[in-house]
């Protein structure tokens, strides 16, 4: 097996060379880097100046700048070593990285040195940057958020590693033709990747499937042994995550699968060539490619064997790891904090009892304590139909001896709920970790619950909602598990490194100490009253829309005028955003302009992005009709350039990062009570964009932090959509109220933007007349209204933009240093927060 880990380092070998690493001497200025990076470009890749393609040098100036990662990686880790330091194990089935030469260059204070190095050949980092390609191992906010939250470790010095798996495929291309989604696969690995290190002795089995037995030794209670029917090989890739400052530099360490025996020689030898690779294409699918769903849960075998494939290596290593410090797994929860990123890994919880119980031989009592301490689980949604269970029959297939171990924790608790507590037969249906109701399901976020010492939502509201909704028993029960940490974005990527236009006005007006303390920004604030700065702000907001405007162009050939209000909704594409009531409130626009020309409108482009689960219908007929409308708009004359519609195709990270600070409008419209958290909201107020947005998810403590008159919040509050629902809401009565929205809806069922098939969208708008789910005929008239009002601020630029210097002022808070600082105090005790001794 490719497995060397039992055999000893060479320090082992030779105590002499235990020495601390010593970095080489490295100069940061240009005139060193130049050299590196030509020294990378010829005896790292082969190439003189003269014949190196563009790939080449960026992949030279990766490997220039990751050297320097490297010296702090290893000065990182071997402090956190002698300390001995409790460590944050982050496990995430997703990391939307995106880029990160970018990220490196910016924390490493290297921006001006590498530039002029480049510039020396001719060669303009600009262009190399946009090269690099989105490491895109995430759909959405869940894995965005999981970023931010590794960069965040890195810049607040907590020590941590995050934990998920090295997909070979991230998430899908989009394109559109026709107006609809296409799903391309995505291949960010063609071209190798410079950043990771494959970690070849860092490899433990996987197994799957088989049999449990009990087997009893003279002298040693009785225990059970699971005997997997298959197995694979987990191999470790490290990517070096470096913080703000160069301070500290944690890892990301994803999983690849890899077959024991890569090839059959047996089989390949009689002539099956086939064959002899089945059981190593079987082994490497696991890895092969991220699953497209998002707020939908994907219920395949697969998706079940890639939770459990990385759950099980990362537990494997951390375990591993520990017991090459201390002797003993009784205080692993005091070393180790493991993170639950949604439910996706909870079957960690299992896992880790099965480990601690079968194979180190822990009393079954002794390890639920131990694993309590060890776990805490973070929930992302509260939409029944995102909620991961798994049929009893597939799991005990799968993974036999954690279906037992799930079963005896479910007597545990139940015992614990009757017996201690009190609780009706029907109160422990309700917790038990088996779902009876539907045909027999695992529950794993009761799973994650129960394993956990702490559960936390990622809003004020959406926290509270938990305590009302999925986990209203689990709470009654554990009334001190559920808190909240509200969400944050990392102001590295989000402001200094996507915006240096505004960072450095910011800089010239109060100073660089937000850039280490984020809620420094507030010394901005007074600025709001300032004639001349608010004019330089709407300067660089202007140039930041110049720039979008390019990129419309380019990819979709289409002028958008950069004097206009960008208007800007980019977030997956799901019912519940109500993507839907922006295009009907556009439609509606465009209806009003066309019947009253001579009125004064508000020149508007609105922006959208975005993908679709490729399953998720409804969800890509929304997609259909933004194009189509955006067709009909865009080529209407009447409108005179007052009103565009866009769908810029692809939405990633590196879109995201032009898109955020060229917005002037916001759109954050969820249905008020199913967005949890949103952190789009956060990087656009950041970069200075007014919200339009219901009570929803973190707009409420935005709401909070830049004050009612900074932001422009409409419609139903949670509470008033759980009753309307209840109480049997239906949208015609309303729709007949309101005659612009009966226009729209007629216009789009009549066919204008579906020329020859006016029933192309008579699902959607049928559903809105129907049962209206999602509140937006009841939601309508406030968003119009609110939108006119937008368009009068508009023409008050003075007041449109010192309401936008509140917004970039008063968002420190939602820096994530600030939350990962808060689970690092509540949650972790990790970092500055480390219980000592
Ligand atoms: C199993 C399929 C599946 C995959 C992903 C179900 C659910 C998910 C995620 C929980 C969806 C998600 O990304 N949730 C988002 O998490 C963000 C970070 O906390 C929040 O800001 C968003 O509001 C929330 O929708």
């Amino acid at each position: 097996m490719p497995n060397d880990a039992t055999l000893p380092t060479a320090e082992a070998a030779n105590p002499m060379r235990r020495a601390t690493h010593n970095p080489l001497p490295r100069g940061n200025d240009a005139d060193t880097l130049a050299l590196e990076i030509v020294e990378k470009l010829t005896y790292s890749l082969g190439k003189t100046t003269g014949v190196a393609r563009m790939y080449d040098w960026m992949d030279a100036t990766c490997l220039a700048v990751r050297d320097r990662i490297i010296d702090h990686w290893i000065s990182s880790t071997q402090k956190v070593n002698k300390d001995q330091s409790k460590r944050v194990c982050y496990l995430s089935m997703e990391f939307l990285i995106g880029r990160l030469l970018r990220d490196a260059i910016n924390n490493l204070g290297l921006a001006e040195p590498v530039k002029q190095a480049l510039a020396r050949y001719g060669v303009e980092l600009d262009l190399v940057e946009l090269l690099e390609p989105d490491a895109a191992l995430g759909n959405g906010g869940l894995g965005r958020l999981a970023a931010c939250f590794m960069e965040s470790m890195a810049s607040t010095e907590v020590p941590a590693f995050g934990y998920g798996i090295r997909y070979v495929h991230g998430f899908f291309r989009q394109e559109i033709a026709d107006g609809a989604q296409v799903e391309l696969p995505e291949d960010w690995l063609a071209h190798g990747n410079p950043w990771e290190f494959e970690r070849r002795e860092t490899a433990y089995e996987i197994g799957f499937g088989g049999k449990v037995t009990m087997v009893e030794e003279p002298g040693r209670p009785p225990r059970c042994v699971w005997r997997p029917a298959e197995r694979v090989l987990a191999v470790a890739f490290d990517t070096p995550i470096v913080g703000w400052r160069g301070k500290h530099v944690n890892t990301l360490r994803l999983w690849s699968a890899q077959a024991l025996d890569p090839i059959l020689l047996d089989a390949f030898n009689s002539g099956d060539h086939i064959g002899a690779l089945l059981e190593s294409n079987r082994a490497e699918a696991i890895t092969r490619v991220l699953y497209p769903a998002d707020s939908h849960q994907a219920g395949q075998e697969l998706r079940l064997r890639q939770e459990f494939f990385f759950s099980s290596a990362s537990l494997q290593d951390i375990v591993r790891r520990h017991l090459q410090t201390y002797d003993t797994l009784a205080n692993l929860g005091d070393k180790v904090s493991i993170q639950l990123n949604d439910t996706h890994p909870a079957v960690s919880v299992a896992e880790l009892m099965r480990i601690l119980v079968d194979i180190h031989g822990m009393e079954w009592d002794e390890a639920w304590t131990v694993t309590q301490a060890t776990f805490s689980y973070t929930n992302h949604t509260l939409l029944p139909e995102a909620l991961e269970t798994w049929p009893i029959h597939l799991f005990e297939r799968l993974l036999p001896r954690q279906m037992q171990i799930i079963y005896a924790i479910n007597a545990d608790i139940i015992r614990h709920a009757r017996q201690d507590k009190g609780l009706s037969d029907g109160e422990v249906s309700a917790i038990s970790l088996i779902d009876e109701d539907n045909g027999r399901r695992v529950r794993m976020g009761q799973l994650a619950f129960v394993g956990s010492h702490a559960v936390n939502g990622v809003s004020a509201l959406h926290s509270d909602l938990m305590k009302e909704t999925v986990f209203h028993d689990l709470h009654r029960l554990f009334p001190e598990r559920i808190e909240n940490k509200t969400n944050g974005v990392t102001p590295r990527r989000w402001l200094f490194e996507c915006n240096p236009g505004l960072c450095s006005l910011i800089d010239e007006t109060i100073g660089t100490a937000y850039r280490d303390d984020l809620d420094r920004l507030i010394d901005l604030d007074p600025y709001a009253d300032d004639a001349s700065f608010r004019d330089r702000f709407a300067a660089v907001k202007f140039a930041n829309k110049q720039r979008l405007a390019k990129v419309i162009e380019e990819r979709l050939a289409t002028y958008v005028d950069p004097k206009a209000i960008f208007d800007i909704q980019v977030k997956r594409i799901h019912e519940y955003k109500r993507q839907l009531m922006n295009i009907i409130e556009t439609v509606a626009l465009y209806d009003q302009i066309r019947s009253s020309p001579h009125l004064e409108w508000t020149p508007r482009v609105k922006v959208f992005a975005g993908k679709a689960a490729p399953s998720y219908h409804e969800a890509k007929e929304i997609i259909h009709l933004i194009n189509d409308v955006a067709s009909v708009i865009n080529a209407d004359p009447a409108v005179r350039n007052l009103l565009k519609v866009v769908f810029i195709p692809n939405y990633n990270v590196s879109l995201a990062e032009i898109i955020m600070p060229a917005a002037d409008i916001s759109e954050q419209i969820s249905t008020a009570g199913l967005e949890a958290s949103g952190t789009g909201n956060m990087k656009f107020a950041l970069n200075g964009a007014l919200t339009i947005g219901t009570l929803d998810g973190a707009n409420v403590e935005m709401q909070d932090h830049v004050g009612e008159d900074n932001m422009f919040i409409f419609g139903l509050k949670a509470d008033e959509v759980a009753r309307r629902r209840a109480d049997g809401h239906r949208g015609q009565p309303l729709i007949d109220q309101q005659p612009l929205l009966r226009a729209a809806l007629d216009s789009i069922e009549g066919g204008v933007f579906s020329e020859g098939e006016p029933g192309r969208y008579r699902s959607l708008t049928g559903s809105l007349r129907d049962r209206d789910w999602w509140m937006i005929a009841a939601d309508f008239d406030s968003y119009w209204q609110t939108q006119r009002r937008l368009d009068t601020l508009w023409h008050d630029k003075a007041d449109w933009n010192r309401i936008a210097v509140h917004n970039t002022a008063r968002m420190g808070w939602f820096s994530s240093d600030r939350s990962i600082g808060e689970y690092a105090r509540d949650i972790w005790h990790a970092g500055a927060f480390e219980k000592k001794g």
